[in-house]
């Protein structure tokens, strides 16, 4: 091989790991998505996701202290074995309190639909302030 093929091949080599390193990939921004809570809806009810997305909720209630907890499980399958939604720290429950902004963090691991509820007790219509997080494959 010759001196000048060498040096050609080194630095398409360089040039190559080069690519290789700045193509490493970044881990993704998280998703981020504003939800309140007031008397007796949060507000979208519905939330919807792709699965393996980092999820940023910021959750403010507006008349009084609220909850919010998650199912960890989707509706309609086993309630237990590993969560389809995953909570760095296994928090799932929060306490709102008013005008406060709560940021929430999980990863959407695996597709299906996650009840959520409010966890405080805030009147008449507690039991019915849900809502569903929607994870699409
Ligand atoms: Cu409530």
């Amino acid at each position: 091989m010759s001196l000048r093929l060498l040096a050609v091949s080194a630095a398409l080599l360089v040039a190559a790991l080069a690519s290789m390193s700045t193509q490493q990939p970044e881990p993704a921004p998280a998703q981020e998505i504003e939800v309140t809570a007031k008397k007796y809806e949060f507000q979208p009810s519905e939330i919807r996701v792709r699965q393996g997305t980092r999820v940023r909720l910021r959750v403010r209630a507006l008349d009084r202290a609220h909850g919010i907890e998650f199912r960890l499980h989707p509706e309609g399958g086993p309630q237990e074995g590993p969560a389809g939604l995953r909570f760095p720290g296994e928090q799932k429950k929060w306490k709102l309190e008013p005008n406060q902004e709560q940021v929430i963090e999980f990863t959407a691991e695996r597709p299906g639909t996650y009840a959520f509820h409010c966890a405080v007790f805030c009147g008449l219509g507690h039991r019915r302030m849900k809502g569903t997080l929607v994870v699409e494959p």
